[in-house]
């Protein structure tokens, strides 16, 4: 499946390890997008549909265990779904798609974080999603206990509640995808948000002038 699609349509995926700040930024592009008369499609992955938020109730329940490879197939079940209800309609009717996760935390959990083959990662990934990929993934790099720091103390999930050693190779994960892909970008996450913020816009601008003009002050 071709990726192009209508005039204006992007895609861009917030990417990072817990507590990088992905939904707080996401929801700050959205605003100042609405400022500039633009309403996005905000999603998140694994859900975002109705199947994909049942696979994620399955997916991050400590209560289930589950083996790296089932845990890869439930992610590319929900991202199937994802693809053919939410981003691709909104993708072809020329809207602005922002999602928190995508593809890369699929690289970063389940091949750096789990140790699955990055090859059978990106095959299956590829027959999930027909090969719609964003136009730009942004990852926001902070330090992992930095971003664990951030997180409200509630019960961790499955996936939450892997140890030190698995966040870490996640983040690392990220940084090494960051570098080999031209539509990666990695931004400084362990600012204050406003300074994340401008960071990310200023990266949005850079590639997109026209959707994401410079902002005023
Ligand atoms: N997963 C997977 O394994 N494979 C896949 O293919 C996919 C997902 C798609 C879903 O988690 C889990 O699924 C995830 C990976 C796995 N598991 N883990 N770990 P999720 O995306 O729903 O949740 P999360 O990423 O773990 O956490 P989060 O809360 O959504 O993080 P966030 O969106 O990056 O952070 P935030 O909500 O914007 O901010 C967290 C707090 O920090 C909040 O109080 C903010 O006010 C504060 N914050 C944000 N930015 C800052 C700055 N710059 N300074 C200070 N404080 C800040």
């Amino acid at each position: 499946m071709e990726d192009r699609s209508a005039p204006g349509a992007l895609f861009i995926a917030f990417e990072g390890v817990e507590g990088a700040g992905k939904s707080t930024q996401i929801k700050l592009v959205a605003n100042e997008l609405r400022g500039v008369g633009i309403e996005p499609v905000v999603t998140r992955e694994p859900g975002g549909t109705r199947a994909g938020e049942a696979i994620r109730a399955v997916a991050l329940n400590r209560e289930i265990d589950l083996d790296p490879m089932a845990e890869l197939l439930l992610m590319l079940a929900a991202r199937s779904v994802f693809v053919r209800e939410v981003v691709r309609p909104a993708y072809d009717a020329g809207r602005i798609v922002l999602t928190d996760r995508y593809e890369l935390s699929t690289f970063a959990y389940q091949g750096g974080g789990r140790g699955l083959s990055l090859d059978s990662i990106r095959e299956l990934n590829h027959l999930a999603t027909g090969g719609l990929r964003p136009d730009l993934s942004l990852i926001l790099d902070v330090d992992v206990d930095q971003g664990r720091a951030r997180q409200a103390r509630g019960a961790a999930d499955r996936i939450e509640g892997e140890g030190l050693d698995f966040h870490r190779r996640v983040a690392q994960a990220y940084r090494e995808l960051a570098y080999s892909q031209p539509d990666v970008a990695l931004v400084d996450g362990r600012e204050e948000i406003e300074r994340v913020f401008a960071a990310v816009w200023g990266v949005l601008n850079s590639r997109f002038p026209e959707t994401f003009p410079p902002r005023e002050g």
